[in-house]
């Protein structure tokens, strides 16, 4: 039988496990990426598993996210993650060098290989050709130790494309389009691989928009062949020598299909607040825009930016509407900086950022109080953007374009179109701001510098077979990690330091929940479908730990953050019959019975110890991951194994 594009690249880097549907495989690791929000804690991580030097193909670190430095603490997480990168073999890329994603796409990112990001945009590179998986920080020290990743093996999902997309309609729409089809948990165990005739018409970064936003889909990842299209790109980014061709066999089979003519695609958004929440921009047509926010890893491309500053130019941004713009790199920023179309945007009113996340992740430009803010990021989460009313809308460059010149949605098909930007032959290339880790020989002489906001990681508490303990908050379906462990530029500086997060854990949902958690000595957690979507963050396991939360019982689980509990040493589990998690009677205390047998793959059973009523959860995880909970998270297991 013929092979999908991801079979192929899963058989060439199998090392544990059977390539077969309901089995854990263990994946070899070519490249690996780290952000600083995530990045902090997955050093500590690694040097707690005491390996000097990586053993990857190639690893970065990239900061991006944390760069609103109010505070020492930002600065110095940035020192320590440059000096621990010089030392273990790491490559440094400095703040204002740009988003992770888009920088490894431009300069690192190889068809064929695996990469794996403690962020859970790292599926952009699949729009070159990689098996890119977003991971926690734990997973990623791991690999970049030379251990495996394991995924469950995924089902394998074909977006056939036909056709062409029409002016004005973009990538994004593509994506929302698929969104809309499959729905934030539609992606769940499957790996979406792009096919058909219409992908010829795409251009790199346009593939590497769909795949990064497929995170939203909870898609494992998302990738697209590798062709005379990649290869243009590589060429153009001087690293012609990178290109392999990669296509799936005419014979494979998927499970499922999906097709996309992409010639009748029209402007879509994502409405408040999931990224499924998809309508035609026309029937938003009369809704009043306060902000636009141009960039993040999902469409920040010089060819994004550049559709931005050629529908902007000559003219004025709204007075009603404030524009920001981060350019996702500084490939990028230099282009349209040499190219005179930065002036284009200054002029028509632009506030231009960083090459940074920025309000992406709520790292400022809050909108105001009950603001409709449009926005080219991929989540749209409540809250995310750090004004807790305001309505977030994630539309295309396009969209946001033509309404932050009229201040109202706008179908951006209705402004005239001019000649669309094509793709340039050269980039121009500038690595100066990579900085390359020490020899091994010189590596003892780095000191790595560390400061005071960086508090010791939370210790598993062993598990009993029988535990009675309080249900301490319970939550409903599709719960984000943003829900559970809050982002934004009051919190984020304290990455790494567990205790001071702690204060924030279910902010959106509940506020006093931490207190609630502190009072108590252990407990439940119940949620619903899909719990845990959203951010690769391992803090949404590592914080619960800490406020000694012993299981999360839900109706189903987004797979990072599964295998993030189990790194964490907290049990995953899920309702045999859906309709017990409905039940009012979870609350008070409940009492799981028989659950070493669980973590066999038996029943462990669920009773309120007030009304006596039962339920029967399972734990679905693998023997390797019972064995990692057993062993009371991943960094024990990983010490017992090295030893
Ligand atoms: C996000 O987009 O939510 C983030 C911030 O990039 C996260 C990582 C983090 O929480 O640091 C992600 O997507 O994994
Ligand atoms: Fe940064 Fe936003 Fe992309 Fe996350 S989604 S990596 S915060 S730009």
């Amino acid at each position: 039988m013929g092979k999908t594009i991801a079979q192929k690249i899963i058989d060439a880097h199998l090392v544990d496990g059977k390539a077969a549907p309901g089995c854990e495989v263990g994946l070899r690791i070519d490249q690996t990426l780290t952000q600083d929000a995530t990045g902090t804690m997955a050093y500590l991580e690694y040097e707690a598993m005491g390996i000097p030097r990586v053993r990857t193909e190639l690893s970065v670190a990239y900061i991006d996210h944390n760069t609103l430095q109010s505070g020492f603490m930002n600065a110095d997480d940035h020192r320590f993650i440059r000096t621990i990168a010089k030392k273990i073999g790491v490559r440094y890329s400095r703040p204002g060098n740009g988003i992770c994603h888009q920088v490894h796409l431009e300069r690192f990112a190889k068809p064929g290989k695996t990469l794996i990001g403690s962020d859970s945009h790292t599926p952009t590179a699949g729009g070159i050709g990689a098996l890119a998986m977003g991971a926690g920080g734990l997973d990623v020290a791991v690999a970049m130790g030379g251990g495996a990743y394991y995924i469950p093996y995924p089902k394998m999902t074909l977006i056939k494309l036909t056709g062409a997309l029409q002016p004005m309609v973009s990538a994004k729409d593509v994506i929302l389009e698929v969104l809309r089809v499959m729905s934030v948990k539609g992606g769940v165990g499957k790996i979406i691989e792009y096919g058909g005739e219409g992908v010829k018409t795409l251009t790199v970064p346009q593939r590497a928009t769909i795949t990064n936003m497929g995170a939203e889909l909870g898609a494992t990842t998302s990738i697209f062949p590798s062709d005379e299209v990649t290869h243009a790109f590589l060429k153009a980014q001087g690293r012609e020598e990178d290109f392999i061709p990669l296509a799936s066999d005419p014979d494979a089979e998927y499970d499922e299909v999906i097709e996309i003519d992409l010639s009748t695609l029209e402007p879509l958004a994502a409405c408040p607040h999931s990224p499924d929440n998809v309508k035609p921009v026309r029937s938003l047509a009369m809704t009043k825009v306060d902000q636009v926010c141009i960039g993040s890893c999902t469409n920040s491309s010089y060819t994004d930016l550049m559709t931005v500053a050629k529908m902007l130019k000559g003219k004025t941004v709204s007075p009603d509407v404030s524009l920001a713009i981060a350019p996702g790199s500084r490939q990028v920023l230099s282009m349209l900086s040499e190219n005179g179309a930065l002036t284009d945007l200054l002029n028509a009113g632009a506030r231009i950022l960083e090459s940074t996340c920025g309000p992406c992740i709520g790292m400022g430009q809050s909108p105001n109080s009950a603001g409709v803010s449009l926005r080219t990021f991929n989540r749209n989460f409540e809250g995310r953007s750090g004004t807790r009313d305001a309505s977030v809308y994630l539309v295309s460059p396009e969209t946001a374009a033509a309404s932050c010149l009229t201040g109202y949605f706008t179908d951006p098909r209705t402004v005239p179109v001019g000649e669309a930007v094509a793709m340039p032959d050269h980039f121009p290339i500038n690595d100066n701001m990579v900085d390359l880790p020490a020899t091994p020989e010189e590596a003892d002489a780095v000191e790595v510098l560390r400061g005071p906001n960086i508090k010791p990681l939370p210790q598993a508490i062993p598990l009993d077979d029988t535990m009675s303990l309080p249900c301490l908050l319970k939550v409903g379906d599709n719960i984000t990690t943003d829900h559970i462990m809050p982002a934004g530029s009051k919190i984020l500086p304290y990455r790494s330091n567990i205790p001071h997060l702690a204060n924030y854990c279910f902010e959106v949902c509940d506020p006093e929940f931490p207190a609630r958690a502190m009072a108590a000595s252990g407990g439940f957690i119940v949620g619903g479908a899909n719990y845990g979507q959203g951010s690769s963050r391992e803090h949404a396991a590592l914080v619960p730990l800490y406020l000694g939360i012993r299981a999360v019982v839900a109706k189903s689980f987004a797979r990072i953050h599964k295998a993030n509990l189990v790194n964490a040493g907290i049990l995953p589990l899920e309702f045999k019959d859906p309709a017990d998690c409905d039940k009012s009677s979870l609350n008070g205390t409940l009492r799981l019975e028989n659950v070493f047998a669980g973590l066999e793959g038996g029943d462990i059973t669920l009773v309120n110890e007030t009304t006596g009523e039962r339920a029967v959860l399972r734990c679905d995880i693998s023997e390797r991951q019972a064995k990692v909970i057993r062993a009371g998270g991943l960094l024990n297991y990983t010490r017992e194994q090295n030893k």
